[in-house]
């Protein structure tokens, strides 16, 4: 009868064992695939490395951690699974071994890896996420959003510079910006909360009724990103999305001139629903 068993349960190993190294081996070749086709967009803007960065230190700390503990579990199931008469030991975890044991896994996952995580992603955040340009920084481009259910309303100053004048260039899901200048962005909603989520860029920032939220990204690349809202806002929420269109720093003075120039064509005095700018916040 134990022998049966030992047969048995070396049989369940080498039955496991084969699938086991084929996932092994197909996932080593296709994981540049998966991340290819299910991981982030390549980053779009200056600061995106660093979060991506930050991003992959929590997945390899988080993926050791996991590995460590799937191996204490399977190297005793595996092992022991097959000895003659063994039986389960329950046990309380109460002996000291077993509590300087605990204390130890406790100091190095709490204090030293999230630390160590926390450190870097305050660090991240103040010299880069809320290192907003201040509004008269030099070279900034300034845009308002006004999130409502289910669009983005975008305002930027036009050739004049100036937010709040007839030259300003409003789009509806469409926002154009130059490539190299800090973006920098006064977000509110005229209804419910939205959240501007640019992820190429690597930039998310709620968009409150009643309040305005700054936020800023600077391009590093040219070309067309997703401007998408992150923030469950009604039954048509997956159509609030739209296109950020980022242009070489060439081509974008003469864009913006053509653009202002229609908007100025179609200002309307009397239209006071289109004059949503307000005073600019830092
Ligand atoms: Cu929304």
């Amino acid at each position: 009868m134990n022998r049966l068993v030992s047969l048995v349960s070396r049989a369940r190993v080498r039955w496991l064992a084969t699938p086991a190294a084929l996932l092994l081996a197909s996932t080593a070749a296709s994981a540049q695939e998966v991340v290819d086709r299910w991981g982030p967009t390549p980053p779009a803007s200056t600061y995106g490395p660093r979060f991506d960065s930050l991003f992959s230190l929590i997945t390899t700390l988080i993926g050791i951690s996991f590995l460590i503990v799937l191996v204490m579990l399977l190297v005793p199931c595996l092992r022991d699974n097959a000895k003659k008469g063994k039986k389960a030991h329950f046990d309380h975890g109460t002996s000291l071994h077993d509590k300087r044991f605990t204390a130890v896994v406790s100091v190095v996952v709490f204090i030293v890896l999230d630390a160590w995580v926390l450190v870097r992603a305050m660090g991240d955040l103040r010299e880069a996420y809320w290192n907003v340009p201040a509004p008269d920084t030099p070279g900034i481009f300034k845009v308002e959003v006004l999130a409502q259910q289910w669009a983005w309303n975008f305002r930027t100053p036009g050739v004049d510079g100036e937010l709040g004048t007839p030259d300003d260039v409003i789009t509806i899901n469409e926002l154009t910006v130059p490539i190299g200048r800090p973006v920098v962005f006064n977000l509110t909603s005229k209804d419910v909360i939205h959240s501007l989520f640019l992820p190429d860029m690597r930039l998310k920032r709620d968009a409150n009724p009643g309040a305005i939220n700054v936020a800023w990204f600077e391009a590093a690349k040219s070309g067309d990103f997703d401007i998408l809202c992150a923030e469950l806002c009604g039954y048509a929420h997956y159509q609030m999305h739209g296109k950020l269109h980022v242009l070489p720093e060439a081509d974008f003075p003469a864009w913006e001139k053509d653009a202002s120039a229609l908007a100025l064509a179609a200002y309307d005095a009397n239209d006071t629903e289109a004059r949503w700018a307000w005073d600019w916040k830092e």
